[in-house]
């Protein structure tokens, strides 16, 4: 028997059965934290960006000290660091990294949209032509736990895309002499990226914004056209100030699972996979959706049975005791499907009996996991798709991070003269309509002057 008693978890229970529900209703009924406010992170990385746009590696190097504790000259991490992290690396966890980049790579690479060119009319072609941006800022977060598969998962798709200049910033470690995590480094050093910082959060992302100046000995940080990464919520305001000087990806904030599943589903896998999400952070949210109660309760048991056991106990009953985790009780495969479009979780598994076939029919999700040998942990690291996704509803209408986070559609517009007097009267005609003559005479022009 047990030697330690533990109070059993408060996983709530949010029950639909019966209840016809508008999609708003749905929304504000479903398990979510409440929305933490920006307010006061605001104005703390508003003082950053003052702070290091005016004093530069100054700034840097003490909010190093306020923040991470150390003690830094310079945050750009040497390239015999590097390489030192590389070959310190247990050969295992080198094994993995690899197999994880092979992985990335083979469907980043076929995730690249083709050019196209059309032909309109005679000599009248319109293309688009997607173009990488020239250079990113990459930002993976040293936090509970030192994420170096996400240095995988950002670097891949920028590479993939054709960005050329690639910088990567992870916070300065204490335990580390002030580099971020080995690990992290020794990742990026496999990905053969050579430009790192050891800087930590929203001074990170403003780095990479408006770039540092060179000081005489130092070099300076170029500002980057995108910054992407996940963080907290530092790093996510201080993304949401940047836009617009920079292009950002997605918020990828805190960690959330929901499965859907049904009575064939199997409690250990559901529970271990709502477990694994939870321990990130004790904010993480972890919901399942089940018609059947006979599975929720047992999924409970097993929460119960795993979560006791598990290394991170704490923060993975906080997480699931939040208001943000819970069971939802549903009617039938029709209401669970509908009540998973209106979560628009990070990561959706489907645990039901035809499983591709109710995957199909999910439209909101960041990511989706079809039965029981696609876990989210599998995502994280190994499946070949991203695990930088969005989070807290975002899914709605915004993707994980991609090859397209970093290119751009460009349009290029070429008509010969046949093609372009073809439509002439109607740009007048259209110009003339809008009180612009100027544009209907930029046309007529050149077939007034024919030489
Ligand atoms: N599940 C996290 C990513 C991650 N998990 C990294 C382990 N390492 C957000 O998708
Ligand atoms: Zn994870």
């Amino acid at each position: 028997s047990n030697a330690t008693v533990t109070a059993s978890l408060d996983f709530r229970s949010i029950d639909f059965r019966g209840r016809r529900l508008s999609l708003a209703e749905l929304k504000s009924a479903l398990p979510r934290a409440k929305h933490q406010t920006m307010a006061d992170a605001e104005q703390k990385v508003l003082d950053i960006i003052a702070d290091v746009r005016g004093r530069g590696f100054g700034a840097l190097a003490d909010l190093a000290a306020k923040f991470d504790g150390v003690e830094q000259s310079h945050p750009r991490v040497p390239a015999e660091e590097i390489a030192n992290a590389l070959r310190q690396l247990d050969p295992g966890v080198r094994a993995a990294l690899e197999e994880s980049i092979t992985r990335a790579k083979q469907f980043a690479e076929r995730q690249k949209p083709a050019n196209v060119d059309v032909q309109l009319a005679d000599g009248a072609v319109v293309s688009q032509n997607w173009i990488p941006v020239g250079r990113v800022g990459l930002y993976v977060p040293g936090g509970l736990a030192p994420l170096a598969s996400s240095v995988i998962m950002n670097v891949v798709p920028a590479v993939a895309a054709g960005v050329e200049s690639i910088a990567l910033a992870s916070p300065p470690q204490k335990d580390f002499g002030g580099l971020p995590h080995p690990t992290i480094l020794a990742a990026a050093a496999l990905l053969g990226i050579d430009e790192v910082y050891a800087i930590g959060g929203a001074q990170a992302i403003v780095s990479f914004a408006y770039g540092v100046p060179g000081d005489g000995t130092e070099l300076p940080i170029e500002p980057v056209d995108v910054v992407t990464g996940p963080g907290n919520i530092f790093v996510a305001t201080a993304k949401r100030l940047v836009k617009g000087v920079v292009g950002i990806d997605s918020e990828a904030g805190t960690t959330e699972i929901a499965i859907l599943a049904d009575a064939t589903a199997k409690p250990a896998l559901v529970a271990a996979d709502l477990i694994s999400q939870a321990e990130h952070d004790p904010k993480a949210a972890s919901v399942l959706v089940t018609e059947s109660a006979e599975l929720a309760g047992a999924v409970v048991d097993e929460l119960n049975r795993q979560a006791a056991a598990t290394k991170h106990s704490a923060r993975v009953r906080e997480a699931l005791s939040g208001p943000q985790s819970g069971v939802v009780l549903v009617d039938d495969l029709e209401q669970g499907i509908a009540v998973c479009n209106a979560y628009a979780a990070e990561h959706l598994e489907i645990m039901t009996a035809n499983a591709p076939a109710v995957a199909g029919r999910i439209r909101n999700a960041g990511a989706i996991f079809v039965g029981d040998y696609s876990p989210v942990s599998l995502g994280d690291y190994c499946a070949g798709s991203n695990h930088v996704l969005p989070t807290s509803g975002t899914a709605a209408f915004s993707s994980g991070l991609n090859v397209t986070t970093f290119l751009r559609a460009v349009q290029v517009i070429n008509y010969d003269r046949a093609a372009l007097e073809q439509v002439s009267g109607h740009i007048v005609n259209l110009a003339g309509a809008e009180d612009l003559p100027g544009h209907g005479e930029a046309v007529q022009i050149r077939f007034a002057e024919r030489s």
